[in-house]
């Protein structure tokens, strides 16, 4: 190696990996020439190489070559890593930057190792990616290093971080790291809260603090006051009727209900897996509801305990159970001040609207449901000929607008009233008769009733709450069937359940309570009473409802059972109401 005046280059620049070589003809042969600059310099230099080539000008040949002395510089911004309190199995990280300097003559920075001085299971490089190695920092720019410390012993750990570069003045960086395995703490389960909407307001529900439920009737439940030691949160929850000692469910004897049967009986609880479910009480009595969570790891919950105590909210609440699946028992109210049946029976059963029943569910008893009167006396029209009138309504439903006392009418009527439907009024003679007036003509210059209630009227309250309500047909086994009404007429009613459908599996015990000015126990059970087959009737017992506040209501157990030996329905049938 020399330089432009063939003077000798400063030895140890530039290296050639040997001195002399023979070249075959056709063959080339490699030489490596390497460069180790001893400064930051660019050193210019050539390669002379002698030979004993044929052509003369060729025998010394003289190759420039170059090259530029650089250095890397290392800088970081700590010396060390201080994880602080971990818990075991858990990982920390922190993170540090090495920085190559950006100057004159300044070259890439190699980092050619990453090692640990002990716990090699507990301290790791997360990035940058080590695996391959050098890792290279360009001149001017930087790295930053993550290092992950991850405890599993509870004590205090210290390390060393080697790291091996090419900066001749670093040519080891150290980092010191320390961090303490700490005890993980214990995960809590969740504690399971209940909390009843009552009123409008969330209040907590417990075995001790027992909230009322008016039955038939739901009661929203919610599970989201429950807590969590950890404030994990709280995702899982299951509603069910708490269990007795005996594995039994604790609500009232015959409680049946089910929000969604198709998923099976006694689904109490619409959404039984959401943090608020409703909560259905079918009839009066003592329930338990049982709430688990789980927390956010799904570590469940001691059960939370609510005691709903079914009450009835009406003045009279009847309530009817069977104990065979399958088969349809029916409960009937029948008024027995009804002052004449028709179709006449024995003592109205089957004749609506005297008798409260699945085919008469709401009838109208005691004070009239008040209608609006459309037309006044001067409108009032003449009888008209019953056999050339139709009596069918716009969408061809016959008696639509059958009318006995012009106080049931159906109200989808009320469109077409006057146009093609057709009502049948009585007059002053009883004789019934049908119009197609909007008003139901009823004798003299009177202008009566329309199919439409009058719900401004200040008697209509009293004339809704002094009629029954059958809440459902049970037709498939066990009941639970109730009629309430809010605040019965003075008068008698007699309770006959009635055996519409065996079917097939034969005899059925039955048993009715009774619940009067709404006190939260039975005050009366009658049965059970067998019901051997189809069609046969129990008369179960009468009740004589005094007038308001005059006495106390009289209720007298029926001695004999009866027995319908034809069903009849309710079809046309009248009654007139006292
Ligand atoms: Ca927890
Ligand atoms: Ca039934
Ligand atoms: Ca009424």
């Amino acid at each position: 190696f020399v330089d432009e005046k063939d003077a000798a280059a400063p030895s140890g620049i530039f290296k050639a990996d040997r001195t002399t070589l023979k070249v075959k003809s056709g063959k080339p042969e490699p030489v490596i020439i390497s460069f180790t600059p001893a400064d930051i310099i660019v050193y210019k230099y050539y390669l002379k190489i002698k030979s004993n080539a044929l052509t003369a000008s060729k025998r010394e040949l003289k190759i420039p070559i170059t090259g530029e002395g650089m250095l890397p510089k290392l800088s970081t911004d700590t010396t060390e890593l201080d994880f602080g309190n971990v818990w075991i199995g858990y990982t920390q990280t922190r993170d540090f930057i090495i920085s190559n300097w950006s100057g004159t003559g300044a070259g890439p920075l190699s980092i050619y190792d990453f090692k640990f001085s002990n716990d090699l299971d507990t301290f790791s490089i997360t990035q940058p990616d080590i695996r391959n190695l050098p890792v290279v920092v360009k001149a001017g720019e930087s790295l930053t290093i993550t290092v992950s410390f991850k405890p599993n012993q509870i004590r205090d750990y210290a390390a060393i971080l080697s790291l091996s570069t090419d900066d001749p003045e670093n040519r080891t960086l150290k980092i010191n790291l320390k961090g303490k395995g700490i005890e993980l703490p214990k995960n809590e389960p969740p504690i399971a809260k209940i909390y009843a909407r009552v009123k409008g307001d969330w209040v907590e529900c417990s075995e001790t603090q027992p909230v009322d439920l008016a039955v038939p009737g739901e009661l929203e439940l919610s599970g989201n006051f429950s807590t969590d030691p950890n404030d994990d949160p709280i995702i899982g929850f299951q509603w069910n009727i708490a269990k007795d000692e005996n594995n039994k469910e604790i609500m009232p004897e015959g409680s049946d209900y089910c929000f969604d049967c198709a998923m099976g009986r006694n689904t109490h609880f619409k959404d039984s897996r959401k943090d608020i479910t409703k909560f259905f009480g079918d009839i009066v009595g003592d329930y338990k509801v049982k709430l688990i969570v789980k927390d956010a790891t799904t570590l469940e919950s001691n059960p939370a305990f609510c005691a709903i105590k079914g009450y009835a909210a009406q003045a009279l609440h009847i309530e009817l159970r069977w104990n065979t699946p399958l088969t349809d028992l029916d409960l009937h109210l029948i008024n027995q001040s009804a002052i004449s049946y028709n179709p006449p029976t024995s003592d109205g059963t089957f004749t609506c609207p005297c008798d409260c029943y699945t085919g008469n569910r709401n009838p109208d008893w005691g004070t009239p449901i008040p209608y609006k009167n459309i037309c006044g006396s001067s409108d009032a029209v003449s009888i008209e000929d019953v056999d050339e009138i139709s009596t069918q309504d716009a969408e061809g439903d016959e008696n639509c607008c059958h009318n006995p006392l012009g106080n049931t009418c159906d109200p989808e009527c009320i469109p077409n009233y006057g146009v093609d439907a057709v009502c049948i009024a009585y007059n002053d003679a009883g004789e019934s008769y049908m119009t197609t007036d909007p008003s139901c003509y009823k004798g003299g210059n009177k202008c009566v009733l329309t199919c439409e209630a009058d719900t401004s009227d200040p008697n209509y309250k009293a004339a809704i709450e002094d009629n029954p309500t059958l809440d459902i047909d049970d037709v498939e086994g066990f009941g639970p069937e109730n009629i309430n009404i809010i605040n019965p007429a003075s008068g008698n009613y007699k309770i006959t359940v009635y055996y519409f459908s065996d079917a097939g599996i034969g005899s059925s015990d039955a048993w009715v309570k009774l619940y009067i000015n709404g006190i939260n126990k039975p005050e009366w059970t009658f049965g059970p009473f067998t019901l051997n087959k189809s069609k046969q009737a129990w008369d179960v017992a009468t009740i004589q409802w005094p007038k308001k506040g005059s006495s106390d209501p009289v209720v007298v157990q029926a001695l004999q059972p009866w027995t319908l030996k034809t069903i009849s329905r309710c079809i046309g049938c009248t009654c007139q109401l006292r």
